[in-house]
């Protein structure tokens, strides 16, 4: 069963704020959601046929709910329900993907239009809502939350993560790279050590990479990503055109990642490692131009994530919102 691909950006949105702890903002599940919602996104229902439908079927997957089969007698196909309360009201379980669906080992299973589903949970008396990937980073969608996702303005958004850029699940990640793009410390050890030898042979090929520009490419071994872009930091000197360069990063990687159309992108801290550029400078410069990229791209849906390996990295940005 192929796997939907706005379906996959809410597993990724999904991941992200839960490995962003609990002050973590869900507008990029909503951002992702209302995105499947426009672009027919396919979700997988746990779905009860009976054994003689199975038998006249020969694509399962292409059974829809609602679908009546004729035989000697009317056989509807069921939707699995997972019990609430007592008084026999429930929530549907819905699946991103086949993993998530796995992670409890269940056999019927059917493609479903989230949209179409949506709209018929409102008929659905007993039914609360749905849960997404019930089994283990789930999405409650109440009846109060389906409403207001179905309302819901997409907008662009700016996350701030304790963590590390490589354990992100997004479309690009960021690495803090040198102009070779041949490994080195910091980020980009991490980062090659991760994606593995066939990284290396792929920089190769770009002939390195002046500072404050980038390169994009594949993520190789790093499965829940499918870009790296290298960027490369100025060398703090406390001159003038630090920030400068530092800005045209942050900027040429988001116009990078747009470019490959990608709506997810998770930054390390670039210069603000080995390269020594001063955390509260930096903090502001990268927090700024992001924010007037978003301006000037107000008709495209951007979900940014700023890691933060380290905690000063995080009290940094902290201090800064909180001035704001
Ligand atoms: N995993 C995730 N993030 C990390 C890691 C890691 N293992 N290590 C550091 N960071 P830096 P720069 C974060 O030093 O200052 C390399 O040798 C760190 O906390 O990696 O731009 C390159 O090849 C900070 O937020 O990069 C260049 O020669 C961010 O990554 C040079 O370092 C950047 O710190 C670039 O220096």
């Amino acid at each position: 069963m192929r796997r939907d691909i706005y379906a996959l950006q809410v597993e990724r949105t999904l991941f992200n704020w839960y490995y962003s702890g609990e002050n973590a903002t869900p507008k990029p599940v909503f951002n992702a959601v209302q995105e499947g919602l426009k672009n027919d996104m396919q979700v997988l229902v746990l779905v009860e046929i009976p054994d003689i439908v199975s038998k006249m079927v020969k694509n399962p997957e292409q059974i829809k709910v609602g679908d009546i089969f004729t035989t000697e007698e009317e056989l509807a196909i069921k939707l699995y329900h997972l019990p609430a309360n007592e008084q026999g009201k429930y929530f549907i379980p819905l699946f991103t993907s086949e993993e998530e669906l796995n992670k409890k080992g269940i056999a019927s299973v059917i493609n479903q239009s989230l949209k179409e589903l949506f709209e018929a949970v409102a008929l659905w008396k007993d039914c609360l809502g749905f849960i997404l990937n019930p089994w283990d980073k789930k999405l409650m969608l109440s009846k109060d939350i389906i409403k207001s996702i179905v309302s819901y303005q997409e907008i662009s958004n700016l996350s701030f993560v304790r963590g590390s850029v490589v354990d992100m699940h997004v479309d690009a990640i960021v690495n803090a790279a040198n102009k070779s793009l041949l490994g080195g410390g910091g980020v980009d050890g991490a980062i090659h050590k991760a994606a593995g030898l066939k990284l290396l042979d792929e920089c190769r090929e770009l002939k390195g990479c002046n500072t404050g520009e980038a390169k994009i490419t594949k993520a190789y071994n790093i499965e829940y990503a499918d870009y790296i872009i290298h960027t490369v930091g100025p060398i703090y000197s406390g001159k003038k055109q630090d920030a400068d360069l530092l800005s045209a990063c942050y900027k040429n990687s988001l116009d990078l990642a747009l470019k490959n159309g990608c709506s997810s992108i998770a930054f390390p801290g670039i210069s603000t490692g080995i390269y020594g550029y001063p955390l509260e400078e930096a903090a502001e410069i990268s927090l700024l131009t992001v924010v007037q990229w978003f301006k000037e791209h107000p008709d495209k849906i951007m979900n940014v994530y700023f890691c933060c390996f380290k905690d000063s990295e995080l009290e940094a940005y902290n201090k800064l919102t909180a001035s704001i």
